[in-house]
Protein backbone atom coordinates (compact mmCIF):
# COMPACT_ATOMS: atom_id res chain seq x y z
CA UNK A 1 0.00 0.00 0.00
CA UNK A 2 1.39 3.18 -0.96
CA UNK A 3 1.67 5.88 2.27
CA UNK A 4 1.42 9.69 1.70
CA UNK A 5 1.12 12.40 4.49
CA UNK A 6 -2.00 13.47 3.37
CA UNK A 7 -5.03 12.37 1.05
CA UNK A 8 -7.27 15.36 -0.15
CA UNK A 9 -10.62 14.60 -1.78
CA UNK A 10 -11.97 17.05 -3.76
CA UNK A 11 -10.57 19.61 -6.79
CA UNK A 12 -12.38 22.55 -6.19
CA UNK A 13 -11.04 26.04 -4.23
CA UNK A 14 -10.36 24.13 -0.94
CA UNK A 15 -8.68 20.91 -2.67
CA UNK A 16 -6.68 23.38 -4.51
CA UNK A 17 -5.32 25.18 -1.94
CA UNK A 18 -4.76 22.23 0.57
CA UNK A 19 -2.77 20.65 -1.98
CA UNK A 20 -0.59 23.57 -2.73
CA UNK A 21 -0.22 24.75 0.62
CA UNK A 22 0.54 20.87 1.57
CA UNK A 23 3.45 20.44 -0.55
CA UNK A 24 4.64 23.69 0.04
CA UNK A 25 5.40 22.48 3.26
CA UNK A 26 7.15 19.72 2.31
CA UNK A 27 3.93 17.46 2.69
CA UNK A 28 2.86 14.69 0.38
CA UNK A 29 0.12 14.55 -0.89
CA UNK A 30 -2.65 12.46 -3.53
CA UNK A 31 -5.74 14.23 -4.21
CA UNK A 32 -8.93 12.72 -5.57
CA UNK A 33 -11.72 14.05 -7.49
CA UNK A 34 -15.14 12.87 -8.82
CA UNK A 35 -15.03 15.40 -12.18
CA UNK A 36 -12.95 15.06 -14.83
CA UNK A 37 -11.01 18.47 -14.09
CA UNK A 38 -10.53 20.87 -11.27
CA UNK A 39 -12.87 23.87 -9.95
CA UNK A 40 -15.26 21.47 -8.06
CA UNK A 41 -18.66 23.95 -7.78
CA UNK A 42 -17.70 24.86 -10.72
CA UNK A 43 -17.16 22.59 -12.80
CA UNK A 44 -20.29 21.18 -12.08
CA UNK A 45 -22.81 24.00 -11.93
CA UNK A 46 -22.62 24.66 -15.61
CA UNK A 47 -26.96 25.90 -15.89
CA UNK A 48 -26.92 28.72 -17.74
CA UNK A 49 -26.58 31.86 -15.76
CA UNK A 50 -24.79 30.30 -13.38
CA UNK A 51 -22.35 32.95 -12.07
CA UNK A 52 -21.12 34.16 -8.17
CA UNK A 53 -23.61 36.75 -6.03
CA UNK A 54 -19.82 37.75 -4.47
CA UNK A 55 -17.97 40.61 -6.31
CA UNK A 56 -15.37 38.40 -8.11
CA UNK A 57 -12.78 40.77 -7.10
CA UNK A 58 -13.30 39.30 -3.51
CA UNK A 59 -14.19 35.41 -4.53
CA UNK A 60 -10.76 34.85 -5.69
CA UNK A 61 -7.72 33.52 -4.10
CA UNK A 62 -5.49 36.20 -1.85
CA UNK A 63 -2.37 33.87 -1.03
CA UNK A 64 -0.42 35.09 -4.13
CA UNK A 65 -0.35 39.02 -4.97
CA UNK A 66 0.92 37.69 -8.33
CA UNK A 67 -1.90 35.78 -8.71
CA UNK A 68 -4.01 38.44 -7.63
CA UNK A 69 -2.16 41.03 -10.08
CA UNK A 70 -1.73 39.35 -13.41
CA UNK A 71 -6.07 37.77 -13.11
CA UNK A 72 -8.78 40.27 -14.43
CA UNK A 73 -11.83 40.04 -13.88
CA UNK A 74 -14.12 41.11 -16.87
CA UNK A 75 -17.56 41.43 -14.72
CA UNK A 76 -18.83 42.47 -11.00
CA UNK A 77 -20.25 38.86 -10.95
CA UNK A 78 -18.18 36.51 -12.82
CA UNK A 79 -19.83 33.76 -14.65
CA UNK A 80 -19.40 30.28 -14.36
CA UNK A 81 -17.57 29.93 -17.35
CA UNK A 82 -14.88 32.59 -15.96
CA UNK A 83 -14.73 31.05 -12.91
CA UNK A 84 -13.52 28.01 -14.38
CA UNK A 85 -11.49 29.48 -16.50
CA UNK A 86 -9.86 31.10 -12.78
CA UNK A 87 -9.53 28.07 -11.39
CA UNK A 88 -8.13 26.06 -13.89
CA UNK A 89 -5.01 29.05 -13.95
CA UNK A 90 -4.69 28.41 -10.78
CA UNK A 91 -4.38 24.75 -11.81
CA UNK A 92 -2.01 25.56 -14.21
CA UNK A 93 0.01 28.27 -12.50
CA UNK A 94 0.83 26.39 -9.20
CA UNK A 95 0.90 22.51 -11.15
CA UNK A 96 -1.82 21.03 -9.14
CA UNK A 97 -3.47 18.97 -11.47
CA UNK A 98 -0.41 16.96 -11.03
CA UNK A 99 -1.41 16.02 -7.25
CA UNK A 100 -5.42 14.50 -8.48
CA UNK A 101 -6.62 11.71 -9.97
CA UNK A 102 -10.15 12.74 -11.50
CA UNK A 103 -13.25 10.94 -12.20
CA UNK A 104 -12.29 9.05 -8.88
CA UNK A 105 -14.29 9.13 -6.08
CA UNK A 106 -13.22 8.01 -2.22
CA UNK A 107 -15.61 5.42 -1.30
CA UNK A 108 -14.25 3.69 1.95
CA UNK A 109 -11.73 5.53 4.55
CA UNK A 110 -11.08 3.62 8.33
CA UNK A 111 -8.44 4.84 10.79
CA UNK A 112 -5.83 2.47 11.84
CA UNK A 113 -4.90 3.20 15.40
CA UNK A 114 -1.82 1.40 15.52
CA UNK A 115 -0.22 2.82 12.51
CA UNK A 116 -2.10 6.08 12.83
CA UNK A 117 -3.20 6.34 9.33
CA UNK A 118 -5.93 6.56 7.06
CA UNK A 119 -6.72 3.65 4.97
CA UNK A 120 -8.46 5.31 1.83
CA UNK A 121 -10.29 2.76 -0.47
CA UNK A 122 -11.12 4.63 -3.86
CA UNK A 123 -13.36 3.81 -6.66
CA UNK A 124 -10.50 3.03 -9.00
CA UNK A 125 -9.36 0.34 -6.76
CA UNK A 126 -7.15 2.02 -5.00
CA UNK A 127 -5.42 1.54 -1.57
CA UNK A 128 -3.81 4.87 0.09
CA UNK A 129 -2.52 4.81 3.81
CA UNK A 130 -2.98 8.46 4.64
CA UNK A 131 -1.30 10.36 7.99
CA UNK A 132 -4.24 13.06 7.22
CA UNK A 133 -7.45 12.40 5.49
CA UNK A 134 -8.44 15.98 4.47
CA UNK A 135 -11.81 16.73 2.82
CA UNK A 136 -12.77 19.80 0.33
CA UNK A 137 -15.65 17.88 -0.60
CA UNK A 138 -17.68 20.99 -1.25
CA UNK A 139 -21.01 22.06 0.80
CA UNK A 140 -23.37 22.16 -1.75
CA UNK A 141 -22.35 19.26 -4.13
CA UNK A 142 -24.74 16.31 -3.33
CA UNK A 143 -27.50 17.18 -5.45
CA UNK A 144 -31.19 16.26 -4.78
CA UNK A 145 -33.91 15.22 -7.17
CA UNK A 146 -37.31 14.65 -5.25
CA UNK A 147 -38.87 11.12 -5.04
CA UNK A 148 -41.42 12.32 -7.70
CA UNK A 149 -44.35 10.00 -7.79
CA UNK A 150 -43.75 8.12 -11.62
CA UNK A 151 -40.82 9.95 -12.63
CA UNK A 152 -38.83 6.98 -14.56
CA UNK A 153 -42.28 7.15 -16.87
CA UNK A 154 -41.00 10.56 -18.36
CA UNK A 155 -39.52 9.81 -21.42
CA UNK A 156 -38.09 13.61 -22.11
CA UNK A 157 -34.81 14.78 -21.24
CA UNK A 158 -33.84 15.65 -17.53
CA UNK A 159 -31.48 17.76 -16.57
CA UNK A 160 -29.98 19.20 -12.55
CA UNK A 161 -28.86 22.16 -12.65
CA UNK A 162 -25.42 20.87 -10.06
CA UNK A 163 -24.98 18.17 -13.02
CA UNK A 164 -25.40 20.64 -15.86
CA UNK A 165 -24.02 18.41 -19.18
CA UNK A 166 -20.68 19.78 -20.66
CA UNK A 167 -21.71 19.76 -24.33
CA UNK A 168 -24.68 22.44 -24.90
CA UNK A 169 -27.94 22.09 -24.43
CA UNK A 170 -30.44 23.72 -27.08
CA UNK A 171 -33.56 24.23 -25.84
CA UNK A 172 -34.92 25.91 -29.29
CA UNK A 173 -38.29 25.18 -29.50
CA UNK A 174 -38.96 23.09 -26.91
CA UNK A 175 -41.42 22.89 -24.26
CA UNK A 176 -39.26 23.27 -20.91
CA UNK A 177 -40.17 22.88 -17.64
CA UNK A 178 -38.47 24.22 -14.59
CA UNK A 179 -38.96 23.06 -10.68
CA UNK A 180 -37.20 25.46 -8.32
CA UNK A 181 -36.70 28.41 -7.30
CA UNK A 182 -33.98 28.67 -5.07
CA UNK A 183 -30.59 30.47 -6.67
CA UNK A 184 -29.94 28.45 -9.19
CA UNK A 185 -33.88 28.42 -10.61
CA UNK A 186 -34.01 32.21 -10.12
CA UNK A 187 -30.32 32.70 -12.44
CA UNK A 188 -31.12 29.96 -15.05
CA UNK A 189 -34.96 31.04 -15.46
CA UNK A 190 -34.23 34.35 -17.40
CA UNK A 191 -31.79 32.27 -19.72
CA UNK A 192 -34.11 29.31 -20.41
CA UNK A 193 -37.11 31.74 -21.12
CA UNK A 194 -34.80 33.50 -23.61
CA UNK A 195 -34.18 30.05 -25.14
CA UNK A 196 -37.14 27.71 -24.76
CA UNK A 197 -40.70 27.79 -26.72
CA UNK A 198 -42.08 27.52 -23.60
CA UNK A 199 -41.21 27.45 -19.99
CA UNK A 200 -43.06 26.53 -17.31
CA UNK A 201 -42.22 27.42 -13.96
CA UNK A 202 -43.28 25.21 -11.09
CA UNK A 203 -43.30 26.95 -7.80
CA UNK A 204 -43.53 25.29 -4.43
CA UNK A 205 -41.87 28.67 -2.19
CA UNK A 206 -41.38 32.15 -3.67
CA UNK A 207 -38.32 33.65 -2.83
CA UNK A 208 -36.65 36.87 -2.46
CA UNK A 209 -34.65 37.81 -5.47
CA UNK A 210 -32.91 41.46 -5.31
CA UNK A 211 -30.89 42.55 -8.42
CA UNK A 212 -27.62 41.32 -9.18
CA UNK A 213 -26.94 44.70 -10.71
CA UNK A 214 -23.87 42.43 -12.49
CA UNK A 215 -21.82 44.54 -15.36
CA UNK A 216 -18.59 44.63 -17.27
CA UNK A 217 -15.95 45.67 -14.93
CA UNK A 218 -13.87 48.87 -15.96
CA UNK A 219 -10.79 49.19 -16.52
CA UNK A 220 -10.05 51.91 -13.99
CA UNK A 221 -12.35 49.83 -11.41
CA UNK A 222 -10.01 46.74 -11.97
CA UNK A 223 -6.87 49.19 -11.34
CA UNK A 224 -8.09 50.85 -8.50
CA UNK A 225 -8.35 46.87 -6.49
CA UNK A 226 -5.00 46.07 -7.86
CA UNK A 227 -3.23 48.92 -6.58
CA UNK A 228 -3.85 48.28 -2.81
CA UNK A 229 -5.22 44.93 -3.13
CA UNK A 230 -3.76 44.32 0.47
CA UNK A 231 -6.23 46.65 2.08
CA UNK A 232 -9.21 45.64 0.17
CA UNK A 233 -8.27 42.32 1.75
CA UNK A 234 -8.04 43.41 5.13
CA UNK A 235 -10.55 45.73 5.40
CA UNK A 236 -12.67 42.26 4.30
CA UNK A 237 -11.47 40.54 6.74
CA UNK A 238 -12.74 42.66 9.41
CA UNK A 239 -15.90 42.06 8.50
CA UNK A 240 -17.95 39.53 9.45
CA UNK A 241 -18.75 38.46 5.74
CA UNK A 242 -15.21 38.56 4.70
CA UNK A 243 -16.01 40.25 2.45
CA UNK A 244 -16.23 44.27 1.88
CA UNK A 245 -19.80 46.22 1.12
CA UNK A 246 -21.66 48.78 2.05
CA UNK A 247 -22.79 48.51 5.33
CA UNK A 248 -24.62 50.84 7.51
CA UNK A 249 -24.67 48.94 11.04
CA UNK A 250 -27.74 51.37 12.11
CA UNK A 251 -30.90 50.23 13.17
CA UNK A 252 -34.06 51.12 10.67
CA UNK A 253 -36.04 52.23 13.90
CA UNK A 254 -33.47 55.42 14.25
CA UNK A 255 -34.32 56.75 10.86
CA UNK A 256 -37.75 58.45 9.94
CA UNK A 257 -39.50 57.18 6.98
CA UNK A 258 -37.96 59.35 4.34
CA UNK A 259 -34.45 58.40 5.82
CA UNK A 260 -35.33 55.09 5.33
CA UNK A 261 -36.36 54.96 2.09
CA UNK A 262 -33.55 56.49 0.99
CA UNK A 263 -31.23 54.20 2.41
CA UNK A 264 -32.80 51.32 0.65
CA UNK A 265 -32.98 53.00 -2.92
CA UNK A 266 -29.42 53.51 -2.64
CA UNK A 267 -28.78 50.02 -1.23
CA UNK A 268 -31.11 48.50 -3.78
CA UNK A 269 -29.42 50.31 -6.52
CA UNK A 270 -25.73 48.64 -5.48
CA UNK A 271 -27.80 45.09 -5.78
CA UNK A 272 -27.15 41.72 -4.75
CA UNK A 273 -26.59 40.82 -0.90
CA UNK A 274 -25.70 44.29 -0.06
CA UNK A 275 -29.19 45.11 -0.11
CA UNK A 276 -29.06 43.01 3.26
CA UNK A 277 -26.49 45.80 4.67
CA UNK A 278 -29.13 48.47 4.15
CA UNK A 279 -29.55 48.35 8.66
CA UNK A 280 -27.85 46.70 11.11
CA UNK A 281 -31.05 44.81 12.15
CA UNK A 282 -32.43 43.51 9.12
CA UNK A 283 -31.63 39.76 10.19
CA UNK A 284 -32.01 40.39 14.11
CA UNK A 285 -35.26 42.08 14.31
CA UNK A 286 -38.55 40.93 13.39
CA UNK A 287 -40.18 43.95 12.90
CA UNK A 288 -37.19 45.74 10.65
CA UNK A 289 -37.21 42.58 8.71
CA UNK A 290 -40.67 43.48 7.92
CA UNK A 291 -39.79 46.89 6.45
CA UNK A 292 -37.47 45.82 4.50
CA UNK A 293 -39.50 42.98 3.21
CA UNK A 294 -42.62 45.76 1.86
CA UNK A 295 -40.23 48.01 0.86
CA UNK A 296 -39.03 44.71 -1.36
CA UNK A 297 -42.44 43.55 -2.49
CA UNK A 298 -43.09 47.03 -3.44
CA UNK A 299 -40.00 46.89 -6.08
CA UNK A 300 -41.35 43.57 -7.18
CA UNK A 301 -44.88 44.76 -8.01
CA UNK A 302 -43.28 47.32 -10.05
CA UNK A 303 -41.68 45.29 -11.86
CA UNK A 304 -44.40 42.41 -12.28
CA UNK A 305 -46.76 43.25 -14.63
CA UNK A 306 -50.15 40.75 -13.48
CA UNK A 307 -50.43 41.58 -9.85
CA UNK A 308 -51.89 37.87 -9.83
CA UNK A 309 -48.64 36.93 -10.70
CA UNK A 310 -46.45 39.37 -8.37
CA UNK A 311 -49.09 37.78 -5.79
CA UNK A 312 -47.62 34.65 -6.23
CA UNK A 313 -43.67 35.45 -6.75
CA UNK A 314 -44.36 36.96 -3.33
CA UNK A 315 -43.57 35.51 -0.12
CA UNK A 316 -46.25 35.56 2.25
CA UNK A 317 -44.62 37.14 5.81
CA UNK A 318 -41.28 34.46 5.25
CA UNK A 319 -38.05 36.13 7.23
CA UNK A 320 -36.51 38.09 4.43
CA UNK A 321 -32.87 37.08 3.69
CA UNK A 322 -33.89 34.02 6.13
CA UNK A 323 -33.07 31.61 2.91
CA UNK A 324 -30.26 32.80 1.18
CA UNK A 325 -31.21 35.81 -0.66
CA UNK A 326 -30.88 35.62 -4.13
CA UNK A 327 -29.64 37.58 -6.75
CA UNK A 328 -30.79 37.78 -10.03
CA UNK A 329 -30.81 39.25 -13.47
CA UNK A 330 -33.98 40.08 -15.08
CA UNK A 331 -35.50 37.59 -12.67
CA UNK A 332 -39.06 38.91 -12.32
CA UNK A 333 -38.95 40.60 -15.94
CA UNK A 334 -39.05 37.19 -16.90
CA UNK A 335 -42.73 36.67 -16.03
CA UNK A 336 -43.73 39.62 -18.23
CA UNK A 337 -42.99 37.67 -21.07
CA UNK A 338 -45.43 35.62 -23.12
CA UNK A 339 -43.98 32.26 -23.35
CA UNK A 340 -43.38 32.05 -19.80
CA UNK A 341 -46.16 30.24 -17.05
CA UNK A 342 -45.63 30.37 -13.00
CA UNK A 343 -47.65 27.54 -11.81
CA UNK A 344 -48.11 27.39 -8.17
CA UNK A 345 -47.32 23.95 -6.85
CA UNK A 346 -47.37 25.32 -3.10
CA UNK A 347 -50.41 23.04 -2.40
CA UNK A 348 -51.12 19.90 -3.70
CA UNK A 349 -47.56 19.83 -5.28
CA UNK A 350 -46.11 18.06 -8.23
CA UNK A 351 -48.52 15.14 -8.41
CA UNK A 352 -46.75 12.71 -11.06
CA UNK A 353 -44.83 12.57 -13.29
CA UNK A 354 -46.21 11.31 -17.06
CA UNK A 355 -44.16 9.98 -20.68
CA UNK A 356 -45.09 13.08 -21.63
CA UNK A 357 -44.87 15.89 -18.97
CA UNK A 358 -46.22 16.31 -15.52
CA UNK A 359 -49.43 16.90 -13.53
CA UNK A 360 -49.95 19.55 -11.36
CA UNK A 361 -52.94 20.92 -9.39
CA UNK A 362 -54.77 18.19 -11.19
CA UNK A 363 -53.75 19.81 -14.37
CA UNK A 364 -51.05 18.06 -17.18
CA UNK A 365 -48.39 19.91 -18.58
CA UNK A 366 -46.84 19.02 -21.28
CA UNK A 367 -42.66 19.06 -21.70
CA UNK A 368 -40.44 18.22 -23.86
CA UNK A 369 -37.16 18.88 -21.09
CA UNK A 370 -37.48 19.38 -17.21
CA UNK A 371 -34.85 21.18 -15.25
CA UNK A 372 -34.72 20.42 -11.71
CA UNK A 373 -33.36 23.10 -10.07
CA UNK A 374 -34.12 21.57 -6.31
CA UNK A 375 -30.74 21.91 -4.24
CA UNK A 376 -28.54 20.18 -2.71
CA UNK A 377 -28.00 17.84 0.56
CA UNK A 378 -25.98 20.82 2.13
CA UNK A 379 -22.89 20.91 4.33
CA UNK A 380 -22.93 17.29 5.59
CA UNK A 381 -24.10 15.21 2.32
CA UNK A 382 -20.74 14.81 0.63
CA UNK A 383 -19.36 14.11 3.86
CA UNK A 384 -21.42 11.12 4.77
CA UNK A 385 -21.91 10.06 1.43
CA UNK A 386 -17.85 8.51 2.05
CA UNK A 387 -17.95 5.07 3.90
CA UNK A 388 -15.85 7.04 6.59
CA UNK A 389 -15.01 5.41 10.39
CA UNK A 390 -13.06 5.88 13.10
CA UNK A 391 -11.14 3.84 14.85
CA UNK A 392 -14.36 2.66 17.12
CA UNK A 393 -15.86 2.20 14.10
CA UNK A 394 -18.84 4.60 14.37
CA UNK A 395 -19.34 6.41 10.85
CA UNK A 396 -19.55 10.10 10.35
CA UNK A 397 -23.15 9.03 8.64
CA UNK A 398 -23.96 7.87 12.61
CA UNK A 399 -21.92 10.34 14.35
CA UNK A 400 -24.09 13.00 12.42
CA UNK A 401 -27.40 11.45 12.27
CA UNK A 402 -28.62 13.15 15.42
CA UNK A 403 -26.33 16.24 14.97
CA UNK A 404 -23.34 17.84 13.60
CA UNK A 405 -20.92 18.10 16.19
CA UNK A 406 -17.50 19.63 15.56
CA UNK A 407 -14.65 21.36 17.16
CA UNK A 408 -14.22 24.48 15.09
CA UNK A 409 -16.37 22.86 12.37
CA UNK A 410 -12.62 20.65 11.34
CA UNK A 411 -12.98 18.19 13.53
CA UNK A 412 -14.81 16.11 14.88
CA UNK A 413 -13.99 13.82 17.86
CA UNK A 414 -13.68 9.80 17.32
CA UNK A 415 -12.59 10.91 13.86
CA UNK A 416 -8.43 11.53 14.27
CA UNK A 417 -5.85 13.10 11.85
CA UNK A 418 -8.97 13.83 9.90
CA UNK A 419 -10.30 17.53 8.54
CA UNK A 420 -13.44 18.25 7.03
CA UNK A 421 -13.60 22.50 5.45
CA UNK A 422 -16.25 24.54 5.19
CA UNK A 423 -18.76 22.27 6.62
CA UNK A 424 -21.53 22.29 10.20
CA UNK A 425 -19.77 24.51 12.67
CA UNK A 426 -17.81 26.34 9.77
CA UNK A 427 -18.81 30.04 9.17
CA UNK A 428 -18.32 29.36 5.49
CA UNK A 429 -21.86 29.12 3.87
CA UNK A 430 -22.06 32.80 5.67
CA UNK A 431 -18.15 33.90 4.63
CA UNK A 432 -16.87 34.73 0.97
CA UNK A 433 -16.08 31.16 -0.13
CA UNK A 434 -12.91 31.59 -0.87
CA UNK A 435 -11.54 33.55 1.84
CA UNK A 436 -12.76 31.40 4.46
CA UNK A 437 -11.46 28.35 2.46
CA UNK A 438 -7.72 29.73 2.50
CA UNK A 439 -8.09 30.85 6.15
CA UNK A 440 -8.87 27.20 7.46
CA UNK A 441 -6.18 25.61 5.03
CA UNK A 442 -3.62 27.73 6.57
CA UNK A 443 -4.68 26.77 9.69
CA UNK A 444 -4.94 23.14 8.89
CA UNK A 445 -0.94 23.11 7.35
CA UNK A 446 0.01 24.80 10.17
CA UNK A 447 -1.53 22.63 12.56
CA UNK A 448 0.43 19.73 10.39
CA UNK A 449 3.83 21.11 10.36
CA UNK A 450 3.67 22.11 14.58
CA UNK A 451 2.86 18.27 14.88
CA UNK A 452 5.61 16.84 12.53
CA UNK A 453 8.21 19.17 14.40
CA UNK A 454 7.01 17.29 17.35
CA UNK A 455 6.66 14.09 16.24
CA UNK A 456 3.70 13.80 16.71
CA UNK A 457 1.27 11.31 14.34
CA UNK A 458 -2.50 11.55 16.01
CA UNK A 459 -4.28 14.33 16.73
CA UNK A 460 -8.43 14.31 18.03
CA UNK A 461 -10.80 16.75 19.24
CA UNK A 462 -11.97 16.18 22.94
CA UNK A 463 -15.48 15.68 23.09
CA UNK A 464 -15.71 18.94 25.96
CA UNK A 465 -13.75 21.03 23.51
CA UNK A 466 -16.45 20.06 20.64
CA UNK A 467 -19.03 20.36 23.08
CA UNK A 468 -18.05 23.81 23.76
CA UNK A 469 -18.04 24.81 20.33
CA UNK A 470 -21.27 23.07 19.51
CA UNK A 471 -22.67 25.19 22.52
CA UNK A 472 -21.10 28.41 20.44
CA UNK A 473 -22.20 27.28 17.69
CA UNK A 474 -26.01 27.26 19.14
CA UNK A 475 -25.11 30.46 20.97
CA UNK A 476 -24.74 32.53 17.73
CA UNK A 477 -27.41 31.13 15.97
CA UNK A 478 -28.99 32.67 18.82
CA UNK A 479 -28.51 36.23 17.72
CA UNK A 480 -30.04 36.04 14.24
CA UNK A 481 -33.59 35.55 12.22
CA UNK A 482 -32.32 32.79 10.34
CA UNK A 483 -31.87 29.81 12.02
CA UNK A 484 -35.99 30.15 12.44
CA UNK A 485 -36.32 29.40 9.23
CA UNK A 486 -36.58 26.12 7.30
CA UNK A 487 -33.52 25.84 4.65
CA UNK A 488 -30.84 24.09 3.69
CA UNK A 489 -28.91 25.58 6.50
CA UNK A 490 -30.66 23.64 8.88
CA UNK A 491 -31.29 19.90 7.23
CA UNK A 492 -35.07 20.36 6.24
CA UNK A 493 -34.70 20.72 2.71
CA UNK A 494 -34.01 16.66 3.02
CA UNK A 495 -36.16 14.04 4.07
CA UNK A 496 -35.58 12.70 6.84
CA UNK A 497 -32.40 14.84 8.09
CA UNK A 498 -31.60 15.74 11.31
CA UNK A 499 -33.10 19.53 11.97
CA UNK A 500 -30.67 21.99 13.32
CA UNK A 501 -29.10 25.30 12.05
CA UNK A 502 -25.85 23.89 11.15
CA UNK A 503 -23.31 27.11 10.36
CA UNK A 504 -21.58 29.19 12.12
CA UNK A 505 -23.32 32.49 12.62
CA UNK A 506 -20.77 34.00 14.69
CA UNK A 507 -18.65 35.79 11.95
CA UNK A 508 -15.52 35.64 10.42
CA UNK A 509 -12.97 38.09 12.81
CA UNK A 510 -14.71 35.74 15.61
CA UNK A 511 -14.27 32.04 13.89
CA UNK A 512 -10.96 33.46 13.36
CA UNK A 513 -10.01 34.30 17.01
CA UNK A 514 -11.62 30.97 18.14
CA UNK A 515 -9.27 29.02 15.80
CA UNK A 516 -6.68 31.32 16.71
CA UNK A 517 -6.89 30.86 20.18
CA UNK A 518 -7.01 26.89 19.68
CA UNK A 519 -3.65 27.34 17.73
CA UNK A 520 -2.24 29.48 20.27
CA UNK A 521 -2.59 27.44 23.41
CA UNK A 522 -0.93 24.45 22.00
CA UNK A 523 -4.37 23.09 20.01
CA UNK A 524 -6.38 23.21 23.07
CA UNK A 525 -9.37 20.90 22.91
CA UNK A 526 -7.34 18.37 20.72
CA UNK A 527 -5.27 15.53 22.08
CA UNK A 528 -1.98 14.29 20.46
CA UNK A 529 -0.68 10.84 20.22
O1 LIG B 1 -31.26 25.09 -4.19
P1 LIG B 1 -32.32 25.59 -3.09
P2 LIG B 1 -30.37 25.94 -5.20
N1 LIG B 1 -41.36 20.23 -5.52
O2 LIG B 1 -32.36 24.51 -2.06
C1 LIG B 1 -37.59 23.55 -4.72
C2 LIG B 1 -25.95 28.30 -3.64
N2 LIG B 1 -26.04 28.84 -4.98
O3 LIG B 1 -29.58 25.01 -5.99
O4 LIG B 1 -38.39 26.29 -1.10
C3 LIG B 1 -41.23 21.51 -5.91
O5 LIG B 1 -32.04 26.96 -2.64
C4 LIG B 1 -37.48 24.33 -3.43
O6 LIG B 1 -38.76 24.70 -2.99
P3 LIG B 1 -39.02 24.95 -1.39
C5 LIG B 1 -26.70 29.22 -2.71
O7 LIG B 1 -26.06 29.24 -1.46
C6 LIG B 1 -25.49 30.05 -5.20
O8 LIG B 1 -31.21 26.93 -5.92
O9 LIG B 1 -38.33 23.84 -0.67
N3 LIG B 1 -40.16 22.26 -5.63
C7 LIG B 1 -36.60 25.48 -3.89
O10 LIG B 1 -37.33 26.44 -4.56
C8 LIG B 1 -28.05 28.56 -2.65
O11 LIG B 1 -28.82 28.91 -1.53
C9 LIG B 1 -25.60 30.64 -6.40
O12 LIG B 1 -40.47 24.91 -1.26
C10 LIG B 1 -39.18 21.70 -4.92
C11 LIG B 1 -35.65 24.79 -4.87
O13 LIG B 1 -36.27 23.58 -5.26
C12 LIG B 1 -27.67 27.11 -2.69
O14 LIG B 1 -26.59 27.04 -3.60
C13 LIG B 1 -26.27 30.00 -7.43
C14 LIG B 1 -39.25 20.37 -4.48
C15 LIG B 1 -34.32 24.46 -4.26
O15 LIG B 1 -33.67 25.62 -3.92
C16 LIG B 1 -28.75 26.17 -3.16
O16 LIG B 1 -29.42 26.78 -4.27
C17 LIG B 1 -26.82 28.76 -7.21
C18 LIG B 1 -40.41 19.63 -4.81
N4 LIG B 1 -40.57 18.38 -4.40
C19 LIG B 1 -26.71 28.19 -5.97
N5 LIG B 1 -38.12 20.09 -3.80
C20 LIG B 1 -25.01 31.97 -6.57
O17 LIG B 1 -25.67 32.89 -6.98
C21 LIG B 1 -37.37 21.22 -3.82
N6 LIG B 1 -38.01 22.18 -4.50
C22 LIG B 1 -23.63 32.15 -6.14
Amino acid sequence: MNTVDAVVVGAGFSGLYLSHRLTEEGFSVRGFEAGGDVGGTWYWNRYPGARCDIESVQYSFQFSPELQQEWTWSERYASQPELLAYIEHVADRFDLRRHFTFDTRIDRARFDDVSHRWVVETSGGETIGARFLLLGVGVLSTTLTPDFVDLDRYRGRTFHTGRWPHEPVDFGGKRVGVIGTGSSGIQSIPILAEQAEQLHVFQRTPNYVVPAHNRPLEPDEVAAVKADYDGLRAQAWARPTGFLFPFNPGSIHDVDADERRARLDRQWEIGGLPFLGAFGDVLTDLEANRMVADYWAERVREVVDDPAVADLLIPDGDIFGGKRLCAGTGYYETYNRDNVTLVDVSGAGIERFTPNGLVAGGRKYELDAIVFATGFDALTGSVVAIDLAGPDGTTMADRWSNGTDTLLGLSVSGFPNLFNLQGPGSPGVFVTMVTGIEHQTDWIVDCLAWMRSRDLTRCEATAEAEQRWVAEVANAATRSLRPTVDSWYSGANVAGKHRGFMPYIGGFPAYRQACHDVAANNYRGYVFG
